[in-house]
């Protein structure tokens, strides 16, 4: 089986989260400059956006960088045709099964690791042709699964030939080594990126984070097919309390990417959604990525192993 880093060209095993509105080609780039795989985010943004942002990653980094494509955005579709017009090498995906995308993607040349949050949706992706899997667990910020990391990753490194990536709780080298132990090959990191230098959120967000402490977190929409992880506040109950009233997934939805925008735009702390994992309580000072993904590697035991 083909090491991630020689799959995706890479220095470090790592891939930073596809996070909406604050994966941009500042943070992809940096990531990517850092020596991990730097994902530009696609929800909430069109075509005409996402390619801005690619010329402008391409502009920052001669390193390479994927798109990662939130399924249930309703451009998901042109976006599809763009990374392909676009010579993106790498597509994630996440909030759906890509599979009617793939077939053109393969063709394409393209390296396509989706995210499962289940055994049986990441055997099926490797039915269609996924090169890799991300598996992220529970403790992941925004939109996840219901199964943790922990349980998650081993069953499906058992299940499936292709190599697996975890993502969820993961944020030091501690986290780095347990996932190789389960079985990982490589990590995916969101919630430690937010706080970090390069990272371009309001300060708001990233004191909110490195503030958290491990209880923080809550998620939102439990009752709707689109559960989201955040850290609690006024907007989190507001959340909460509206689809419990049974109101429709697609105002739900506005509601949260509306709502994330004001978080990472204005810092509104009341009227914001800040969406963050369950690691947040072990990420306590702002770094620039090379430091975050030094640390994570260079002190890690399964790393040292592979490069010796
Ligand atoms: O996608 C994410 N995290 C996200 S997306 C997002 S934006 C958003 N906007 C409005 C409502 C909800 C989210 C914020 N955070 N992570 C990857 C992920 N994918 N987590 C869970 C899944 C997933 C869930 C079901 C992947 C596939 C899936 O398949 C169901 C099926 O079709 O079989």
């Amino acid at each position: 089986m083909k090491d991630i880093t020689e799959l995706l060209h890479i220095k470090y095993p790592v891939i930073q989260g596809g996070m909406a509105n604050i994966a941009t080609h500042q943070l992809c780039a940096a990531v990517s400059n850092a020596g991990g795989l730097g994902l530009l985010a696609s929800g909430g943004w069109d075509r005409t956006r996402v390619k801005e942002e690619i010329i402008k990653t391409k502009a920052l980094t001669d390193k390479p960088f994927g798109v990662n494509i939130m399924l249930m955005s309703p451009h998901a579709e042109d976006l599809s045709d763009l990374v392909i017009e676009e010579g993106i090498k790498v597509v994630t995906t996440g909030a759906g099964n890509p599979g009617i995308y793939m077939e053109k993607w393969k063709k394409a040349g393209i390296t396509v690791i989706p995210v499962v949050p289940s055994v049986a949706l990441a055997k099926r992706v490797e039915r269609t042709g996924a090169d890799a899997v991300i598996v992220e667990g529970t403790e992941a910020g925004g939109h996840i699964g219901e199964l943790t990391t922990f349980t998650l990753v081993p069953q499906v490194v058992d299940a499936v030939d292709i190599p697996v990536i975890a993502a969820g709780g993961i944020a030091d080298y501690r986290g780095v080594d347990a996932a190789f132990a389960l079985g990982a090959k490589g990590v995916q990191v969101g919630t430690v990126m937010l706080a970090c230098v390069e990272c371009p959120i309001h300060d708001n967000y990233k004191n909110k984070i490195i503030g958290a402490r491990d209880t923080e977190t809550i998620v939102t929409g439990r009752e709707t097919k689109a559960p989201v992880r955040v850290l609690k506040n006024k907007m989190a109950k507001t959340y909460i309390d509206l689809s419990r009233k049974g109101v429709e997934l697609v105002e739900l939805e506005k509601l949260t990417l509306g709502s994330l925008s004001k978080a990472v735009f204005d810092g509104d702390l009341d009227g914001g959604s800040f969406m963050a994992g369950q690691i947040a309580g072990l990420i306590k000072e702002v770094h620039p990525a090379q430091v975050i993904l030094d640390g994570m590697f260079l002190n890690s035991r399964y790393y040292k192993e592979l490069r010796s």
